[in-house]
Formats: C-alpha cells, structure tokens, sequence
C-alpha cells in the first residue's frame, strides 16, 4: 500500500474516532435526528470536507452536504455518502464510515493533482436508523423529495413530531423538501458501509460488492388489556397485555426460525402502568421484518398478522398496527458494481458479491439514481455495538477501492462525453 494510502488510512482512523465521542448520551454513543450531537457531528464533518475542497451546506431536513465542482458547469454528478446518526450505545462505523471515507478520499485525489471531470457531492444523511421516531431514512427521503406528510405526524417518546422538529430546525417554519436533483444529471450513488455481518471474515476478504438490500417492514404494535391486582386478580380472568405480547414475540421468532433468510426483530418495548404489582394494561414494542425478497416478506407479515389475531382473541386483547416503514428489497446497478468491482479486483486481486440484510440510504436513493455498495470487513461481524470494529489495513483497501473507482469512473465519464 502506497505511504499516502497509509497515511490515508490514519487520518480516516483518527476523524472517525473523533467522530465516534460526539454523543446524546455520556458514556456511550448514540446520535439521534436534529440531536444536539448531530448538529455539532455537522460541524466536524463539515469541516473536513472544507479542507478536502468541498463546499459545504446543511439542508433543510438537516444532511450536511459537500460539493466539489468540475471544471465542467453542465457535468453531472456522483453522489457518495451515507449516514451520520447511530442506533442506541453504537459503534463508531455504522454510517459515519461511508460519509468520512469519499472526503478523505477525494483530499487524496486532490494531494495528487487528479481533477475529476464530473461533481461529486457526498452526504452525510441526518437519519437512516430510525431512532428517534421509529421511522428510517428521514436524511435519504428529503434529500430524494419523498418525505410524506404522514411522516411528519411521527412522534417521539417526548411526544415531539417530526414535523414540528423540522420547523425549529428550520427556524419556525418547515416545507417538505422538492428532489435535491433530477435523475439525469446524476451518475449515481455510491455507499461505503461495514458489512454488519460474518461472510467477509469468513471468506478472509478485506471488501466486497453488494448485489441487492433486503427489503423491510418496520411496526409499532400497541397490546391493550386491563391492568390489575397481580395478588387479587385470578388467572382465568386477566387480561394481561405483556403475556400476550410475550406470546406474540415468542411466534413471531418462530415463525423467522421456520423461514429460510427472514428475519423479524421485536428490539424495544414500554410496558404501562410498569409495576411489579400491577398486571400490565398495555404494551408498545416496534416490529422489524426483512427479507431480500419481497414475496417471502408479505407471506411472513401474513402469518404474523394471523397469528397476533389469534393471541388478541384468546386472551381478551385489542392490539393496534401502526406501519413506520415498508421498503422493498433494492437491486443495485449491475454497470455502477461492475465499476466497482473492477476496482475491487484491481486492489484487492479477487472480489465477492453478497446481498445485504442491513437496510441502507441506498435503498431511498435508488429511487433518484442507480445504487452501488462497497462492503467493508467488520470484526466479528458485529455491529449496532460498541465494540464494532474495521481494521486501519481494511480501511486502506477500502480507500485504495474508491480513489481507483474515482479514476475509473473518470476515464469512462472522459471517453463517454469527451
Ligand atoms: O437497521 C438497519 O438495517 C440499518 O442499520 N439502519
Ligand atoms: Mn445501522
Ligand atoms: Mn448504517
């Protein structure tokens, strides 16, 4: 590895430790939407793409955004990026990752005089996870022109909408954002992430390409019973929301242990009046079920659906569906991977190809413009954790891969419009 990729590859470490203390919560880290450590996440980027040249502005739904203009006023333009927000006690990779990485990337193209003949912009999306409304990809559908009305009507555990959020972001008032682009004057949208997942250490890869993001269905269900004396109160004549909703957990699991590829996840719950006493009278918990297709997904949420009627039946329940987010399963640009891929040989002598069970900003941009995924080897496959981890030397291959997809796309980009 050439020393400026190494020295490369260090500056890439050190920002995303710096990156990584930026938090909501002291001792671990977590950033949510519009969060104080977002807004000061904006200013630390937004400085490093400064120094690598870019111009730098934040939108309205909060994206930090950086530009490097071609020489060329009606050249199109690459899209790079991915998310700055983090899940709950994160790791400091999850998205930041994808957003530091083409910075550093184009500042080294830069060191070494290569000017590219297409813009570029990379984007650091303000919300993929969800955290805080238990809605993802706030960043990705305003910066695409598709945040719905209906998203705005979302509330967080303070009670705070996502709408009234986005007005005092804004200063007071707030209107859904148009396209930042039509999709012809895109080349498309590259995403650099951590795999989150086993198959690259397995196969002692440092990087790999990724063919299709699962699709996804995410829910907040609401069990309502009737809360009572746990001492007085027989069993034969309760009406308990959390051992309804237990008993629904436990069928949805199997229902994703008897599918081959789904996956279901039931990750946070309330429980009310929540004392140790009272039997509970009502339970809130999020659904979140994937697929890479799309048919095997719906016939899954069918026989969970089936199921829940059959448990709120039984035990005297009402139980109440609220759908935070339904994306299909995303194919990514078999000429845009291809570019990838070439380059992926080029640094790495082989490439892999596997499907991402993780959902990504690419799925919302593959709407404006074709998608393509550089998957990054993380230790132990762990993610959504603090101790999530990708090693200097896989981040240099990783970067190697961008600068030489950068090059690449320019010689194609020269040859195709002169
Ligand atoms: O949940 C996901 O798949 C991603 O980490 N947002
Ligand atoms: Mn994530
Ligand atoms: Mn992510």
């Amino acid at each position: 590895m050439s020393s400026i990729k190494t020295n490369a590859a260090q500056l890439l470490v050190s920002m995303l430790d710096e990156l990584g203390h930026l938090t909501d919560e002291p001792g671990r880290l977590t950033r949510t939407f519009l969060s104080p450590a977002m807004q000061r996440a904006n200013r630390l980027v937004g400085d490093c793409m400064r120094a690598a040249g870019l111009q730098v502005r934040v939108d309205s739904v909060g994206n930090l955004i950086g530009r490097l203009e071609s020489p060329d006023p009606k050249a199109k333009t690459l899209l790079l990026g991915s998310h700055l927000d983090t899940v709950r006690d994160a790791g400091r990779f999850d998205g930041p990752l994808g957003v530091l990485l083409p910075i550093v990337a184009l500042a080294d193209l830069k060191v070494r005089g290569v000017e590219l003949p297409f813009h570029v912009e990379v984007l650091g999306f303000s919300e993929e996870e969800g955290v805080r409304f238990a809605s993802a990809y706030l960043g990705s559908e305003g910066y695409t022109g598709r945040l719905k009305p209906a998203t705005l009507a979302l509330r967080d555990a303070a009670g705070i909408s996502v709408g009234e959020a986005l007005e005092e972001f804004n200063g007071g008032k707030f209107s859904l954002p148009k396209p930042a682009h039509q999709r012809g004057d895109l080349l498309g949208y590259v995403e650099v992430h951590i795999e989150q997942g086993p198959v690259l250490e397995a196969k002692k890869l440092a990087v790999g390409v990724v063919s299709a993001i699962a699709g996804q269905s995410r829910f907040k269900l609401t069990w309502t019973g009737k809360a009572g004396h746990a001492g007085t109160t027989p069993m034969a004549l309760r009406r308990d929301a959390l051992a309804g909703a237990a008993e629904f957990i436990a069928g949805v699991e199997a229902i994703a242990r008897r599918m081959p590829g789904l996956v279901a996840t039931v990750g946070a719950l309330t429980v009310s009046p929540g004392a140790a006493n009272v039997i509970s009278g009502a339970v809130v918990h999020t659904l979140d079920v994937r697929h890479a297709d799309d048919r095997r997904r719906r016939s899954a949420l069918m026989a969970i659906g089936r199921l829940a009627t059959q448990i709120a039946g039984r035990r005297k329940l009402t139980r109440a569906w609220q759908r935070t987010q339904e994306n299909g399963a995303v194919a990514c640009s078999p000429s845009l991977t291809a570019r990838l891929e070439q380059s992926v040989k080029v640094v790495q002598g082989k490439s892999l190809s596997l499907v991402s069970g993780a959902g990504h900003d690419g799925v919302v941009m593959s709407t404006l413009t074709p998608v393509a995924m550089l998957f990054v080897r993380c230790r132990d496959g762990l993610s959504h954790h603090p101790d999530e981890y990708a090693s200097p030397k896989d981040l240099a291959v990783a970067l190697a891969v961008m600068t030489d997809f950068l090059r690449g796309l320019a010689t194609d980009y020269t040859d195709e419009h002169g």
